[in-house]
């Protein structure tokens, strides 16, 4: 049966982010996981898959949602983990401003303790606009916060930038969020 890359890109999602454990896998340092050991773990679990079909999503994820080794071997998601994962990406100077796409429902908690990265590792912000609506639509009617994010690093905040360009920070203060 062909696979359907959307199913085996949520179920990578889940493996590579969340759940490892669910198909017996464990994810390697920096949240790495060997392909052919996947690819047979999660047969054994009952999703079948080939290396292939796993390539495939990798390559069209809109988001780039994975990363592949400079081997080849293994695959990790770029960012998103609930997992605790360090990924070993390091600080760098992010844009004066950034933007975090939320629900207006959650406006008002984020505006009294900021922004915390709740179920995941940290907190994700976006390098656009847009790029935040799409995510705040997510979760329900969206609203865009903007995110001093010159402001922080001035003070020592420090800021990561995924494999795939979305930017992650440990806790955005609400005096940061405008
Ligand atoms: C909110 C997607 C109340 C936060 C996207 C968000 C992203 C608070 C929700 C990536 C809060 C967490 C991550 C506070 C934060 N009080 N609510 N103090 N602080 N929140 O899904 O950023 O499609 O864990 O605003 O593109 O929405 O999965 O994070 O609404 O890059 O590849 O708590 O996931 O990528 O939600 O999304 P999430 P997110 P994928």
């Amino acid at each position: 049966m062909p696979v359907d890359p959307i199913q085996l890109s949520k179920f990578l999602s889940f493996v590579l982010r969340h759940k490892p454990d669910e198909i017996g896998l464990t994810l390697g340092p920096k949240g790495w996981a060997n392909i052919d050991e996947l690819v047979e773990r999660a047969k054994a679990a009952g999703t079948k898959f080939e290396r292939a079909d796993l390539l495939g999503v990798v390559a069209t994820s809109d988001k780039k949602r994975f990363s592949l080794s400079s081997d080849g071997l293994s695959i990790r998601a770029a960012q998103g983990h609930s997992v605790s994962v360090e990924l070993g990406l390091s600080p760098r100077e992010p844009p004066s401003i950034l933007y975090h796409g939320t629900a207006t429902r959650f406006v008002e908690a984020i505006l009294s303790e900021g922004l915390k990265p709740q179920a995941r590792q940290q907190v994700h912000l976006s390098a656009d606009d847009a790029t935040a609506q799409r995510v705040g639509q997510r979760h329900g009617k969206p609203h865009v916060f903007k995110v001093d994010a010159g402001g922080m690093h001035a003070k020592g905040f420090k800021f990561y930038r995924a494999d795939n360009g979305v930017w992650l920070t440990d806790h955005v203060p609400p005096e940061f969020l405008a």
